[in-house]
């Protein structure tokens, strides 16, 4: 069988990770069954501590961004990295040892048989000690959410675990400030992109106060956010669409028992309702509007998409 050169990029987000990030460096195989050159990049997103220094000395590639900005805009800049060093495949490692590095190969397999074009490495949830029970509901609550939004079926939506080949690098287009793990996923499948779990293993980490969120309410807070907004941006004719039919409801029962009113009692008072019902049909039409237009934009944005694929297939030519 023909094997074509196969260059895997490794890039490992970090912010302030330098009690880990050289076990995690350390933890790399130098040789993976099938991929011809490895390239290693640390992103070091304004870390305030010595992760950069400690990549420098051991010789690994690293790019400091400073001031920090943040977890996704530091995915998206390493897929345009990873495009632009011409890599087949990309996989996101986080910094923080909390992956297994060894499950890097089990992890890339299904892009290298073309089965897949984004793998999602799933964190066996109820094994792992230092999550609370209310942290392992989160995440698994989490992951239907997002399976159902998707329709597929996602183990772990957050892991910060994955691997993409070039096709995806190529079309995924994340403008998420805050998270890419959830937003990958959802472009992932609008894009015809298929997603496939692969089931790796986990390293204890005791102790270790997470960078993305302070605590469990700060996770729901800001997921939940993350989540309306996406529902916002990528299906607004069902999100608008729905309140809208909602309020036409309440407004028709209101203006019914106006009407009920006013035929069987010649029109005396009730004119409150015949406000009210107004209102809500006022609202319920501002909606409808709301679900046109978000239609019509969603439109515009993949013809937006489709040049911009065109744009990197050109920039990024291998
Ligand atoms: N680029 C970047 N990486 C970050 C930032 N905050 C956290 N990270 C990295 O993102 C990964 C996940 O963060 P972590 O604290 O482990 O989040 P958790 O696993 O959800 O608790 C780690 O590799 C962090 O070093 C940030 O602001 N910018
Ligand atoms: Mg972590």
């Amino acid at each position: 069988m023909y094997n074509p050169f196969m260059k895997l990029i490794i890039q490992i987000p970090a912010h302030n990770e330098q009690e880990s990030i050289l076990e995690v460096l350390q933890s790399i195989s130098k040789k993976i069954k099938n991929i011809d050159e490895i390239e290693i990049f640390v992103l070091n997103d304004g870390s305030n501590d010595k992760t950069s220094q400690i990549c420098k000395k051991n010789n690994v590639n690293v790019i400091d961004i400073y001031p920090q900005k943040g977890l996704s805009y530091t995915f998206k800049f390493g897929i345009e990295n990873a495009l632009k060093n011409k890599a087949d495949i990309l996989v996101n490692l986080d910094g923080d040892n909390q992956y297994n590095a060894k499950d890097i190969e089990k992890l890339i397999t299904p892009i290298i048989e073309n089965k897949a074009d984004v793998t999602i490495g799933a964190r066996p949830i109820d094994k792992i000690s230092t999550f609370t029970p209310f942290k392992k509901f989160l995440q698994k609550f989490g992951s239907s959410i997002v399976s159902k939004f998707i329709n597929a079926n996602i183990k772990d939506a957050t892991s910060g675990f994955r691997a993409l080949n070039r096709n995806a690098m190529l079309k995924l287009n994340i403008f998420n400030n805050f998270t890419y793990t959830i937003e990958m996923l959802i472009q992932a499948k609008f894009k015809n992109l298929s997603i496939v779990n692969v089931d790796i293993t986990t390293n204890p980490q005791p102790n270790r106060k997470s960078r993305l969120f302070k605590n469990n309410l700060d996770y729901i807070i800001k997921q939940s956010k993350n989540l309306i907004r996406f529902f916002i941006v990528y299906k607004p004719s069902q999100f608008f669409g729905v309140f809208s039919l909602i309020l036409f409801i309440i407004g028709l029962l209101i203006g019914a028992r106006f009407l009920y009113y006013f035929i069987n009692f010649e029109g005396n008072g009730h004119i409150q309702s015949l406000i009210l019902c107004t209102i809500i049909m006022t609202l319920s039409f501002i909606c409808a509007m709301l679900a046109i237009v978000g239609d019509l934009f969603s439109i515009n944005r993949k013809l937006l998409e489709d040049i911009q694929l065109e744009i990197r297939q050109n920039k990024y030519k291998k």
